[in-house]
């Protein structure tokens, strides 16, 4: 793509990702529920709005375009290392309509400024028009996890559902055998990866099984009762201590009725679909249903390959089903707010035959989160280096919520094992070989 091109394609997906976050903010909630915490584990939506707009205005204008800070005196307040969330709402944020109006006046001169950003230098911020691929990015992020707030959120429903269909096909159940050999992980080219992404080396497994969709709620349930959540056997033991401290029983948003379940979704009620995938359980379910299952969790590896890598061509593809991202193939990009049913998206398969590794749900490995032999940390260690160590379980895959443009078959996420507020599952796999 030209540079002149790649900028209209930059300033348009600007556009649409201000449109989703300021979808996610404003008329459906009031003041007050802007800047009130609905958990600790989330920011007020005001703190992510300004937030994004901040973070735009570091990169975009003082990084990449050598404009001077606009109010330097609010940076600290929306630096996240500098405030915990837990914090947040005590801080002196701006009130929405200031956050609103703050953030226009940085995309408008991000808009000025972005005919003469030159893309064709070595400067590794600003070659390809890498930072600005970044910035999208980042807000797409944080409408995730604004989604997630709205999902821990009492009170009346505030998101319409929107008309978005899952494309159904028939179930491919069972497992997919990925044979020994070595494949590509990682990408050293790609112009939207991230550090964590890089660089692209080879990596050689021995043969395993991998589940051919995500684990449904039919499949969990059976877990549940079967007493998985009572039986010690199947818990790692710091997953066995979170889950008796407190008093686990059932995925996140669901409660008993009658003999059955219900799950609460955006503030409405329903019975648990049978067939979507599980949403909602933390690493340690994760690991405890596969271990009764008789499997475990794919490796980040295992993963990996069985989403993208393509055995007759001998190379990776960006996507499961080829290098260019088509609609119909996947559940992205917030048009449900649901992930669609396990088995859908024939055509989203993998080389493999392996379906829905792109969207619908987040899914846990059992890898912890590390930087690929030879990682730097580009621009900043703070998106990805300070969170290497066994603290962190990577996810692969994106959601439904996830924006097409922040997911791909190399993206990684992590985050704590005990998390479920995220829209988050899980598929199973298993060793092959003779042991
Ligand atoms: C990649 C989703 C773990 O939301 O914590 C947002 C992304 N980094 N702002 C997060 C991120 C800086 C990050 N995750
Ligand atoms: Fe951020």
């Amino acid at each position: 793509m030209d540079e002149h091109a790649l900028k209209e394609l930059i300033a348009d997906e600007l556009g649409r990702v201000r449109d989703r976050s300021l979808g996610l903010t404003t008329e459906v909630l009031d003041e007050a529920e802007l800047t009130s915490q609905v958990s600790p584990l989330m920011s007020p939506l005001v703190w992510d709005l300004a937030h994004v707009g901040n973070y735009e205005e570091l990169w975009l204008l003082r990084e990449a375009a050598g404009i001077e800070p606009m109010r330097p005196e609010i940076d600290t307040l929306y630096d996240a290392f500098e405030h915990p969330r837990a914090e947040r709402p005590s801080l002196p944020l701006l009130p929405p309509g200031e956050a609103r109006a703050y953030i226009e006046t940085v995309r408008a001169k991000v808009l000025d400024s972005l005919s003469s950003v030159r893309f064709d230098t070595d400067a590794p911020l600003t070659s390809g028009g890498f930072v600005y691929g970044m910035v999208v990015q980042h807000e797409h992020m944080h409408d995730e996890t604004m989604l997630a707030t709205h999902q821990l959120r009492k009170g009346a429903p505030a998101l319409l559902e929107p008309p978005g269909e899952a494309v159904r096909t028939s179930p491919a159940g069972g497992e997919v055998l990925i044979e020994a050999g070595p494949f590509q992980m990682g990408t050293s080219g790609d112009p939207w990866a991230y550090d964590n992404e890089r660089p692209g080396h080879i990596v050689d497994l021995p043969s395993y099984y991998i589940d051919a969709e995500p684990v449904t709620n039919a499949a969990y349930l059976a877990f549940m009762e079967a007493g998985g959540y009572d039986d010690p056997r199947w818990w790692d033991p710091k997953g066995w201590e979170w889950r008796t401290a407190g008093g686990k029983q059932a995925p996140a948003f669901w409660t008993r009725e009658g003999t059955g379940w219900v799950r609460r979704r955006f503030g409405r009620t329903e019975p648990v679909p049978q067939a979507e995938p599980v949403q909602h359980v933390s690493w340690y379910e994760a690991d405890a249903y596969a271990r009764w299952a008789g499997k475990r969790l794919p490796t980040e590896a295992e993963w990996e390959k069985a989403a993208r890598w393509d055995p007759a061509a001998g190379r990776s593809r960006r996507y499961p089903w080829g290098d260019v991202y088509e609609d119909g193939r996947a559940n992205l990009g917030q048009r449900m707010l649901r992930p669609s049913e396990a088995g859908s998206y024939e055509k989203g398969a993998s080389a493999y035959g392996v379906r829905q590794m792109i969207g619908d749900v987040w899914e846990w490995t059992s890898s912890d989160f590390h930087g690929y032999p030879g990682f730097r940390s580009f621009p900043y260690k703070e998106y990805s280096e300070v969170f290497f160590g066994p603290d962190y379980k990577v996810l692969r895959g994106g959601s439904w919520a996830t924006h097409p443009l922040a997911v791909r078959g190399t993206f990684r996420n992590w985050d704590y094992p005990i998390r479920r507020q995220i829209f988050t599952g899980f598929r199973c796999a298993r060793s092959a070989g003779g042991s």
